[in-house]
């Protein structure tokens, strides 16, 4: 296992890799081309450059989240051949820079979905929120606007406000998709890229979708153990893989964490853990680390992926805002340190206890 930590590059975080590099154990950086759009081809050059900058600050890349998926490979559309071109193109210029695991999802139009940016917990941090009602209520293209003004100034991966200005054509696109359609169109992409992931060892990562469940009516099907291992069977290789993302996926109160870890036991090339508070099953908030602080055992988690083998990156994912810091929701340094610390803690006393 490797402590990482997402950075979103200089320019667009908040956080710098000088301050990354002071967290205890923290070694690697997840990290993207964020002006990059779905679609686009990521030259060498490139990600040399990036990959450069963050060597020069003691850490290195330990994946890519995300290279994003072009809406048209995920409908199926005519033009997904010419897409799927330039994700292998990206992907070889990925692997020539020695880079071995690259995150992704297959969500349509909304890549996660909260209605609250910043609800205030007891102890007066605040976090994201999702609540079901909420969401009920809305009408689907109003959703980017309901919660940018809480963004503090950043862009929120997956809610770009280009591709926010497209929302009602992104909807239409997506009107006949199907969950068997999106499976389909996952396969013909894996079975187009599997190759070059072969040839550069690179680890593909599907991210669970979030929350796990269709929202707006639009199908979703990295939701369930089911569907993930369907998926990871779509095409059999141990290159197509997943990112068990605790807090995405344990959003569904029906999916259990440490059974589906051990079911995915040598697929998991990536971790986000993170955990939840559910005030019900159809709202809840994002808390702290800590086991106690949510409804997530955080122990038996990272004692499940210690167990089953898992040697890929970890990060801890969203944290609360705490201490008066001000950064793109979820992705502020100081709780996501603190969560680092206590995720290398739990993994010491897992190790050390064998
Ligand atoms: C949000 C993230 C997602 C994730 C993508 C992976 O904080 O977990 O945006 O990076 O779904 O492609």
């Amino acid at each position: 296992m490797e402590m990482t930590f997402r950075w979103f590059g200089s320019g667009h975080d908040t956080v710098t890799l000088s301050q990354i590099r002071q967290i205890p154990g923290v070694t690697g950086v997840i990290t993207t081309l964020y002006d990059k759009m779905p679609g686009e081809i990521w030259t060498e050059e490139e990600i040399h450059g990036l990959k450069k900058e963050i060597e020069l600050e003691g850490l290195h890349i330990a994946g890519i989240e995300s290279v994003n998926i072009h809406d048209d490979i995920k409908t199926g559309s005519g033009k997904r051949d010419l897409y799927i071109d330039n994700y292998i193109k990206t992907l070889e210029a990925l692997g020539r820079e020695d880079i071995h695991m690259v995150c992704y999802n297959f969500m349509p139009v909304f890549d996660w979905t909260r209605t609250e940016l910043a609800r205030v917990r007891p102890d007066g941090s605040t976090v994201m929120a999702y609540n079901q009602k909420t969401v009920d209520a809305m009408i689907p293209e109003k959703m980017f606007d309901s919660i940018s003004g809480d963004m503090n100034g950043s862009v929120m991966p997956g809610w770009e406000p280009e591709r926010m200005a497209h929302i009602k054509e992104l909807f239409a696109q997506y009107k006949d998709v199907t969950e068997e359609d999106l499976f389909n169109n996952l396969k013909y992409f894996l079975e187009k890229i599997m190759p070059v992931c072969d040839r550069y060892d690179i680890n593909m990562a599907i991210h669970p979708d979030d929350p796990a469940w269709s929202v707006f009516g639009l199908p979703r099907i990295a939701i369930s153990k089911e569907n993930l291992i369907r998926i990871t069977k779509l095409v059999d290789n141990v290159h197509n893989g997943i990112t068990f993302c605790t807090g995405s996926y344990g959003s569904s109160i029906a999916n259990n964490l440490v059974e589906t870890i051990w079911a995915l036991k040598g697929r998991i090339h990536f971790g986000h853990v993170r955990n939840l508070k559910f005030n019900s099953p159809d709202d809840f908030e994002e808390a702290a680390h800590l086991s106690s602080d949510g409804d997530f055992d955080m122990y038996e988690i990272m004692k499940a992926l210690h167990d089953s083998g898992f040697d890929g990156p970890i990060r801890p994912d969203h944290g609360r805002m705490i201490w008066g810091e001000v950064a793109m929701p979820g992705y502020g340094l100081y709780d996501r340190a603190l969560g680092a610390t206590y995720l290398n803690g739990l993994w010491e006393a897992i190790d050390k206890g064998k």
